[in-house]
């Protein structure tokens, strides 16, 4: 099975456009991730999304296995994104099952154990909005 990593959706966006409009880039994460294509992002498909961060197999996702996919433009994003994942308490540098539960938790707006498209693209706007100075491409370093 093919399975697509969640960030390298993210980047392939990223390379090609702004991440704007959000509600799209979400929705394209969500039909990225939906892997069993039943319009819902189940419980199992988070663990799918991480299975190929894990390179050493462990059944966790440690912070430089994460990190290490991730290129210079989005890095910062990035890390602040580990640390959302990394939810469980206390935080350990590892993304590993007891964190998708609390994770799933949360985008599950209505806590009906299951995550809609809905919910799933509502949850990723607000990650991208609340981080937009951490991945926006007007961003920049350089001095007038
Ligand atoms: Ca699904
Ligand atoms: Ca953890
Ligand atoms: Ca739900």
């Amino acid at each position: 099975m093919i399975s697509y990593l969640l960030f390298a959706c993210f980047i392939g966006l990223a390379l090609a456009q702004d991440f704007k409009p959000y509600n799209l880039t979400a929705l394209n994460l969500f039909h990225n991730s939906d892997f069993n294509g039943n319009g819902q992002f189940d419980r199992s498909e988070l663990n799918d999304v991480f299975q190929n961060y894990d390179v050493n197999y462990d059944g966790r996702v440690a912070r430089h296995e994460y990190l290490h996919f991730i290129s210079e433009p989005l890095y910062n994003f990035a890390v602040i994104l580990f640390e959302d994942y990394d939810c469980a308490p206390p935080p350990d540098g590892f993304i590993d099952d007891t964190d998708f539960d609390v994770y799933y938790k949360i985008m599950d707006e209505n806590q009906d154990d299951m995550v809609t498209s809905d919910e799933f693209v509502n949850h990723w706007i607000r990650v991208l909005e609340r981080n937009e100075a951490l991945h926006s491409p007007t961003q920049t370093t350089s001095t007038p």
